[in-house]
């Protein structure tokens, strides 16, 4: 099955992982370099060993390769996995005046009365994104996030770069380069952002008029964040592929820290127990050939057969 290298590695840091402690206090076992090869002439490798909502990875990346960084488009889609971070600017800001938000992560997945003035606050802050335009454009926009990086990456000089135009163009014309990068990781930039960047570089590879595309990931959550990080970079590669006119080759995913938290344990032995089904394919519209002409209804997985989900607390 195509995601057998995913739960091949699930195994591995289980029965051969290092217990260390890490950010967030929850403490890990992980691995140090690890490297997952999915053949996408073989099929989409979404995991279907539990359901992964692919709706959410199609509108983040449609968000990334549009160069937009507030969250208003992802709202307008229904995606709240970007809420947080810009919810965080809000509550710390001198207008906010609502109830004590500090450390609401965590207070919110250990307390149950701070949760339901949490939600509360958050429903009237994503409402007002979408409804104000003057509070989404001041407190929707997370600055330098992906989008940001792959489209108009800002330099020294004060103009900007399109990365991903870029290199989408050099596909095209000088497919051999060995100089296929988009970077995600700005050294200026990182004392102030939220979360570095996790997924820091990419490469394309041209052989055989096949594309594949390698992925540098630093930090990988192996149960909740990587089944999401798979999906968006092979449709990442898919619509790449398409936009350059070249077959599918691989994508390879390769992960610095690769962790299992120690909560998502009994989780993550639930999954191995499972028997993967046949990976689904990617229907993508066929008039579309461009990377930003697509839209979501133009991206469809056919015949996805998957387990239930597996819920796990994040770790904040
Ligand atoms: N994480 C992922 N994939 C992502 C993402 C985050 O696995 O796309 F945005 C996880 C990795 C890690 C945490 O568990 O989020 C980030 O924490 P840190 O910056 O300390 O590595």
């Amino acid at each position: 099955k195509l995601e057998q290298p995913y739960l091949d590695l699930l195994q591995k840091i289980m029965l051969e992982g290092h217990d260390k402690s890490d950010r967030t206090g929850v403490g890990t076992r992980s691995i140090f370099g690890a490297q997952m090869h999915f053949d996408l002439s073989e099929g989409f490798p979404i995991i279907t060993t539990k359901h992964v909502p692919f709706g959410l990875i199609k509108s983040e990346l449609l968000w990334f390769l549009r160069g937009d960084t507030n969250i208003k488009f992802l709202l307008e889609h229904k995606n709240h996995i970007w809420d947080e971070w810009a919810f965080k600017n809000w509550v710390s800001s001198t207008e906010y005046n609502g109830p004590d938000m500090t450390n609401f992560g965590l207070r919110q997945q250990t307390d149950e009365l701070f949760n339901i003035k949490y939600q509360e606050q958050m429903n009237i802050f994503t409402e007002k994104i979408l409804s104000d335009a003057t509070f989404s454009k001041k407190y929707g926009d997370l600055g330098n996030v992906y989008g940001a990086q792959w489209r108009r990456w800002q330099t020294s000089r004060g103009d900007t770069i399109d990365q991903l135009g870029n290199v989408i163009e050099q596909i095209k014309t000088n497919p051999d380069s060995r100089r296929l990068i988009v970077s995600a990781w700005n050294p200026e930039d990182i004392p102030n952002v939220a979360l570095p960047p996790c997924h820091v570089l990419f490469q394309f590879y041209v052989n055989d008029n096949k594309l594949s595309l390698q992925l540098y990931q630093r930090s990988g959550d192996m149960f909740l964040g990587v089944p999401f990080n798979i999906a968006s970079y092979s449709l990442l590669l898919n619509l790449v592929a398409r936009e350059t006119g070249l077959e599918l080759g691989e994508f390879v995913h390769t992960l610095g820290d690769a962790h299992i938290y120690k909560n998502h344990f009994d989780q993550v032995n639930k999954q191995l127990s499972r028997n993967a089904y046949d990976s689904p394919t990617l229907w993508l519209n066929p008039l579309k050939h461009r990377v930003l002409d697509f839209e979501m209804k133009d991206i469809k997985l056919i015949d996805y057969n998957h387990h239930g989900t597996i819920k796990a607390p994040v770790a904040v």
